[in-house]
């Protein structure tokens, strides 16, 4: 029995972002329109001309820009990590990161998802990233779904809703993953898998106003992505057997409301339809509590012969997740105040400080979600997302004193450390926007999660030049002692 005094040798420390967030060059090098791209238009329901927006010219895109400029301009231009990315892999290399998790974008390679060959300006574009990432020794950690998938697919087959979503998968993750075999070792199937259920389009790319139950959908995509992300994981072991092959979860811890029975049964429903997604990755079925939580919601997945056999094959060989807040459970939630927002909106624990967006600032449920993990599956873990999103300010010489985040993420690895020494399998550890980036939730700028600040407002107004926060000498302290220091 190992006796953990701290972090292992070998711990991958690092940081994390997604495309469709950092990259920008949305319609450069031959992309295609992605989900991410479009959210401002679904959001308000503005089908308008949508199929006329499909075909990327710079025409249909300045009448794309004029129409929504205020509100497609951010996921759009990102933080044009497309141009910048050898100065920022520069300044990660500076931290001393380990590894580097970020995500291909899937309608760069290809841009409309049933395209017969895939883009080679986009695939370039990775190898690129990627040997520069080599060039530092940082090891790629690489999502191939990152809240976003081909709008073409979208209009096709109404998103993950249709099974038809599975193949083109398949061949989009074989493509990538035998172009980068000897490049990329760890790859993530799905982002925050759970999301298909929380947030249909992010997730899933469902146009709710095309189905008449929302739910239903959603559950049946969520089956086409388990199945897809098993044949992913058995197509990876066939092109590199050294490849390491993980889920992602958002994982929302329930705590209940009260002592009551009725409440501690709830948080329990609550965790349990969080943890299906790593049961049925990890244990390879669905948890027995899905068919009468499905009937009682009028639910029927359509599942084909053969489906049940690939998920039991081709479960993963780890479990990530991201942790930003903890949330609470009972059984009449509208006695109780309700705080936070996007996936994260719950009944206010008393016992916890929120930030600005009401999110609930809880270190300790980062051990406890650890401990329960582990002791549930018994394979390694990796937290892929953990950070504060904060409005930092640029002091007149030029430096921005984020001691906040140095004490939000002081005390998330510190509770990661007791769990290490609790005896958890713990991989490694990549913050969220280790440099700033457009927020997922908000699409706003000034939401900022880096230890790198980027000089750009939420008008897309600024120089993209980058600083150093204080958190960045923090955090190149903590890699270099290995945990040690913090
Ligand atoms: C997670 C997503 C990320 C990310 C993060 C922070 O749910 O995987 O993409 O953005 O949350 O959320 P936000 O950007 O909304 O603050």
């Amino acid at each position: 029995m190992i006796n953990r005094q701290g972090f292992p040798e070998g711990f991958l420390w690092g940081g994390a972002i997604a495309a469709n967030q950092a990259e920008g060059g949305f319609d450069a090098g031959g992309k295609g329109w992605s989900t991410a791209d479009m959210v401002p238009y679904f959001e308000k329901k503005d089908y308008t001309n949508l199929r006329e927006l499909m075909h990327v010219t710079s025409a249909t895109v300045e009448k794309a820009m004029s129409h929504h400029s205020a509100e497609g301009y951010p996921k759009r231009y990102g933080i044009d990590f497309y141009h910048r990315f050898k100065e920022d892999i520069a300044l990660f290399a500076e931290l001393g990161f380990k590894t580097f998790r970020l995500s291909i974008n899937w309608p760069r390679i290809f841009p409309n998802g049933y395209d017969a060959e895939p883009n080679e300006e986009g695939l370039r574009f990775y190898d690129e990233v990627f040997d520069e990432l080599r060039k530092y020794d940082i090891e790629p950690l690489v999502t191939l779904s990152h809240y976003e998938m081909p709008m073409a697919l979208v209009l096709k087959y109404n998103g993950w809703a249709g099974r038809e979503v599975i193949g083109h998968f398949v061949r989009y993750a074989e493509t990538v993953m035998t172009r980068y075999k000897d490049k990329v070792k760890y790859w993530l199937t799905f982002n925050e898998i759970n999301t298909t259920i929380i947030e249909p389009f992010t997730g899933g790319g469902i146009i709710e106003d095309r189905v008449e139950n929302t739910m239903q959908a959603s559950y049946q995509a969520l089956h086409h992505q388990f199945v897809a992300s098993s044949l992913v994981t058995e197509k990876a072991r066939q092109i590199n057997p050294n490849f390491q092959i993980g889920c992602m979860l958002a994982r929302m811890i329930h705590y209940p409301a009260t002592s009551k029975p009725e409440d501690v049964l709830q948080a329990q429903i609550d965790n349990q339809l969080n943890l299906l997604h790593t049961d049925v990755q990890v244990r390879g079925s669905y948890p027995t509590f899905m068919a009468r939580y499905w009937s009682e919601n009028g639910i029927t997945i359509a599942m084909e012969p053969g489906d049940e056999q690939i998920l039991r094959e081709h479960t993963v060989d780890f479990i990530s997740f991201s942790y930003y807040t903890s949330l609470v459970s009972a059984v009449n939630p509208e006695e109780y105040g309700v705080t936070g927002g996007n996936l994260y909106s719950t009944i206010k624990n008393p016992n916890l400080e929120r930030t600005e967006w009401g999110w609930q600032l809880d270190p300790i449920g980062l051990r406890v979600a650890l401990k329960e993990l582990y002791d549930r599956y018994q394979l390694p873990l990796f937290v892929v997302e953990n950070g504060l999103g904060a409005k930092d300010t640029v002091e007149a010489d030029g430096s921005i004193n984020d001691d906040y985040r140095i004490d939000y993420l002081r005390k998330h690895i510190t509770q990661m450390k007791e769990a290490v020494m609790d005896g958890v399998d713990l991989m490694g550890y990549t913050n969220w926007g280790a440099i700033d980036i457009i927020s997922a939730s908000t699409s706003e700028m000034s939401k900022r999660y880096g230890v790198i600040y980027v000089d750009q407002d939420d008008n897309g107004q600024g120089t993209l030049n980058r600083y150093k926060k204080k958190s960045f000498g923090w955090y190149q302290k903590v890699i270099a002692s290995n945990g040690e220091n913090l």
